[in-house]
């Protein structure tokens, strides 16, 4: 076969599928995670070349890679979208070339669904609900009343899925419970925005008792924080400490706060797409139509023993003790 100038075969010569993924950036460990799991998945002993770009959490650059993985005319995209708005020409474009578009995590909001073969990730808003069905279960059970809780949501990047689902599950659930919603305010999912948003909350308000982050990295910047204002991050409210409650269970930091109760419940959501857009693109490969969505079962998790579980139109979601 043809060899190139330093002797190795091409990805086409060795007839391998080539993958090009763009992958929205690095902010977090669910990211980081989630990047290993695709690089894992796509490997040229399992018959795949994966060309990798990091759109360094901007929508413009991640265009810019679709349209670089047309011109080099790739098998596949797999597109991980940092915001849902925006994407129709470049969809139009992969499309016009016969290049099939898978999605990852989190969504696109575009009016032609053929625009993409299929979607594999979690359903945010149901994390979400889950999270405010928690609150709410072990606030009764601690005797607080409704409009004495005052919850601050430190949201993700604006217009992500995985923040409009988050932030509407516990939007509703204020509404419906009659919670004190103080503020919604930006934290991108990064540690450091966490950190810089809380503090300037607590010099807002001084009654805060609940905080909502939307991943833990915020959560540990968040704890800082408190902890740098001289307050205490815990399950206590009704003696001062601040409740701290997340999304993800990847980093061990996050786990081990969990563990110390310094994050009372996180809300688990699971990186580990890897295997399953593998699977997917295997039933495009043998011509074969995947499902459209494709939702992963999700837990919580918590070392406070008061809830067991939490129910959402009648499906039980165990609570998973992740013990002291
Ligand atoms: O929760 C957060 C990350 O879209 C589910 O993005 C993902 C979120 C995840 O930065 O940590």
């Amino acid at each position: 076969s043809i060899q190139k100038d330093n002797g190795e075969e091409t990805a086409e010569e060795k007839n391998l599928i080539t993958i090009g993924f763009s992958q929205l950036g690095a902010e977090s460990d669910w990211r980081s995670a989630n990047t290993v799991s695709m690089q894992s998945a796509f490997v040229p002993e399992e018959g795949y070349n994966l060309i990798y770009k990091n759109g360094q959490q901007k929508q413009v650059n991640q265009i810019t890679a679709i349209r670089t993985f047309i011109q080099q005319e790739v098998d596949y995209i797999v597109l991980a979208p940092v915001t849902e708005s925006g994407w129709d020409s470049v969809l139009g474009e992969a499309r016009d070339a016969g290049i099939p578009v898978i999605l990852v995590d989190r969504r696109v909001d575009v009016p032609d669904k053929n625009l993409y073969s299929c979607w594999v990730g979690s359903d945010f808003e149901l994390e979400g609900r889950k999270m405010a069905a928690w609150i709410q279960k072990y606030t009764e059970t601690i005797g607080m009343k409704a409009d004495e809780l005052h919850i601050v949501n430190i949201q993700g990047t604006i217009g992500s899925t995985a923040q409009i689902g988050r932030t509407r599950g516990l939007a509703n659930a204020a509404r419906e419970n009659g919670w004190d919603l103080m503020a919604e305010v930006t934290g991108d999912f990064t540690e450091t925005k966490g950190r810089e948003v809380m503090s300037g909350l607590l010099k807002r308000f001084d009654n805060i008792n609940v905080v909502y982050c939307e991943n833990d990295n915020e959560a540990i910047g968040a704890i800082d924080a408190i902890e740098a204002a001289g307050k205490k991050a815990g399950p206590n409210i009704k003696n001062g400490e601040i409740m701290v409650v997340s999304f993800d269970g990847v980093n061990k930091e996050a786990l081990d706060y969990a563990k110390e109760g310094k994050i009372s419940c996180i809300a688990e959501c699971n990186p580990l797409h890897g295997p399953r857009v593998k699977a997917l693109v295997e039933m495009l490969v043998e011509g074969m139509k995947p499902d459209k969505f494709n939702y992963v079962d999700e837990k919580l998790f918590s070392s406070i023993d008061d809830v067991t579980e939490v129910e959402i139109d009648g499906v039980v979601y165990p609570v998973q003790d992740i013990g002291e």
